[in-house]
């Protein structure tokens, strides 16, 4: 325990806190555009200064330590003076397009303009125009608003493992040899997005569009999915705490854009379910190639293209959850609804950014070259279109999704963190090759943070094999792993993000430290509320097998819910 005195009031802090950390669990505001709890400190904004009496020089708050008996103070005149000066002269290469920017509202430094009264005083530093980089669908790089404060590289290499991003020659970060993202190795998982604090690098927003169609529909329908990661976030931007559960409110949301019709991706993770869990089962009996990986996760998916080629056979055939309710929704639901395909148009609502990449890809085009999901809006997107639209979420009345494709099972909500299509997976597996139900339903060897989870479920004779990682920088970790052999399992579920989906970069964000933990509450709290916990149990994929695909694995069901990925 160290003693210290915080503008005049006596405080403590363990050994080793920083003056931010410590300011910040006693509430006292330190402004910062560089540091984010969850990456290394950068020291390069120059904004978290404070006095201390060990040193007559002003110290950076994020890489000081507090010591036995110091006195600091973050509120002096000289404080002040020197954040305000500091924020002008970013100001002043920084471009005035707030209003029309991506990130206008949720920008951090046009916050600390805002908190500080700063006044643009310095004259404009011009700099090289860098011509914006438009070329992904998920995200858009404008480094002509780089604040240098290099969260995005921190993210894409700390976190992701990816190291994708570097700082270049005149301190901006950079691609590889400065191509565009989409030619670059990038999986466009969205953290560099999520992490960046202006509107640097946000997401490829479609928003505008979907506003338009909304609008004017032009004789079409508009039929909107929901992933499981979204109803646990999206109360952040409304003013609620992170893990609040917000299905219903979502809905009664997306009813009042003018939706017509709201389906639940859920419904088509049960469905998932019933088509990886034969897949596995099959592959196992009939010496397919194990370990099975899951393909739910489209960051994952690139990951494989781009990085293991050699272990796409390993890849579970199975479409999407998305992929899969676009193709019933365009295959199936508008012949039912006397629709042509065109006229159903999907809007999915996506907790990530690569789920935009997804939607592209040629496999996952109708027969006509039509894009089955039409598009996807992240969760900040769909909070964007809600604001604009001055909907007010809090007090709206709770909707219930449309049906038949709207109904779902405790297992479809846990898809949305790390675990969760294993846990799911398992849950439905286990009772059809033992005909009986896995002793315990919430299976925890796969629940929490730990970057790669192993567990061995008894399979009735056989000894079943999983594992489950998540956040790219662990992928690397397990990839290698599995080529020197050093792991063995019948089947591994990977996601990019941290947390699963829950973390997803195109989520909302968070301010406090400990988000991921209760979003990934609030999801396994939608799943004990749930009577029906079984993706094999969900009355309407039985149906849909019984009136339309037959079995899993069927002629119909390959055709409509499977793919193949790029060798
Ligand atoms: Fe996910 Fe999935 S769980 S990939 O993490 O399999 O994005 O939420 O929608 O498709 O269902 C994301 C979340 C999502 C799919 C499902
Ligand atoms: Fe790196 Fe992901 Fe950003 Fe691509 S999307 S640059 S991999 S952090």
């Amino acid at each position: 325990i160290v003693k210290f005195t915080l503008n005049g009031h006596f405080a403590e802090t363990t050994k080793g806190t920083t003056i931010l950390e410590a300011c910040r669990t006693n509430d006292v505001f330190i402004p910062s555009l560089c540091y984010h709890p969850n990456l290394s400190p950068n020291e390069e904004c120059n904004l978290c200064l404070v006095e201390t009496d060990k040193t007559s020089k002003l110290s950076r708050a994020c890489s000081t330590a507090v010591q036995e008996g110091m006195s600091i103070v973050t509120n002096s005149e000289n404080v002040l003076n020197s954040v305000k000066h500091n924020l002008a002269m970013i100001l002043s290469e920084h471009p005035k397009e707030c209003t029309s920017c991506e990130s206008n509202n949720r920008c951090e430094l046009q916050d600390l303009v805002y908190r500080y009264g700063v006044i643009d005083k310095f004259p404009r530093k011009q700099r090289e125009y860098i011509p914006k980089d438009y070329s992904s669908p998920s995200l858009i790089r404008d480094m002509n608003k780089c604040i240098k404060c290099y969260r995005c590289v921190k993210a894409c290499s700390e976190l992701q493992g990816m190291d994708i991003l570097t700082i270049g020659p005149d301190g901006i970060p950079m691609t590889p040899k400065n191509k565009e993202l989409y030619t670059t190795k990038c999986i466009n998982c969205g953290a560099c997005s999520f992490y960046c604090p202006v509107g640097a690098i946000t997401e490829n927003s479609q928003v505008r569009e979907v506003s338009n169609l909304l609008k004017n529909k032009e004789g079409k329908s508009l039929v909107f999915q929901t992933a499981p990661a979204t109803r646990v976030a999206i109360s952040e931007e409304f003013g609620m705490e992170p893990g609040d559960i917000s299905t219903g409110k979502m809905v009664a949301a997306i009813r009042k854009l003018g939706a017509d019709v709201v389906f639940d991706t859920n419904f088509t993770a049960d469905l998932t379910i019933m088509e990886e869990g034969s897949e596995l089962l099959d592959r196992i009996k009939n010496g397919g190639t194990l370990p099975m990986f899951t393909s739910c996760c489209p960051g994952w998916i690139n990951m494989v293209e781009k990085f293991y080629p050699e272990f796409i056979p390993n890849l579970s055939s199975c479409r999407s959850p998305q992929g899969m309710m676009s193709s019933l929704v365009k295959n199936y639901w508008a012949e039912r609804m006397g629709m042509k395909p065109e006229d159903a148009v999907v809007v999915s609502i996506m907790p990530c950014t690569a789920k935009k990449d997804e939607a592209c890809r040629d496999q996952l085009k109708t027969e006509q070259g039509l894009q089955e999901t039409d598009y996807v809006l992240t969760t900040r997107e769909l909070a964007k279109l809600i604001k604009l639209n001055n909907v007010k979420f809090a007090s709206l009345k709770e909707s219930e999704y449309n049906n038949p494709l709207g109904e779902s099972t405790g297992a479809a909500v846990i898809f949305g963190n790390t675990g969760g299509v294993m846990e799911a997976a398992l849950r439905t597996a286990y009772e059809i090759a033992l005909e009986k139900p896995m002793p315990t339903l919430n299976y925890t060897p796969v629940r929490g943070f730990q970057g790669i989870k192993e567990a061995t479920v008894d399979f009735g004779g056989i000894d079943l094999k999983v594992a489950v990682v998540h956040q790219a920088s662990n992928i690397h970790d397990y990839m290698q792993k599995l080529k020197n052999g050093d792991f063995m399992h019948h089947f591994v579920e990977f996601m990019i993000c941290k947390g699963g989906c829950i973390g997803g970069g195109g989520e909302p964000k968070s301010k406090t430290g400990d988000y991921l933990e209760k979003r990934m509450k609030g999801i396994y709290k939608i799943d004990d509320n749930f009577t029906v916990r079984k993706s094999h149990e969900n009355q309407a994929v039985k149906k849909i097998y019984e009136q339309f695909f037959g079995h899993p694995l069927s002629h119909k069901s390959h055709h409509l819910l499977h793919t193949h990925y790029n060798d």
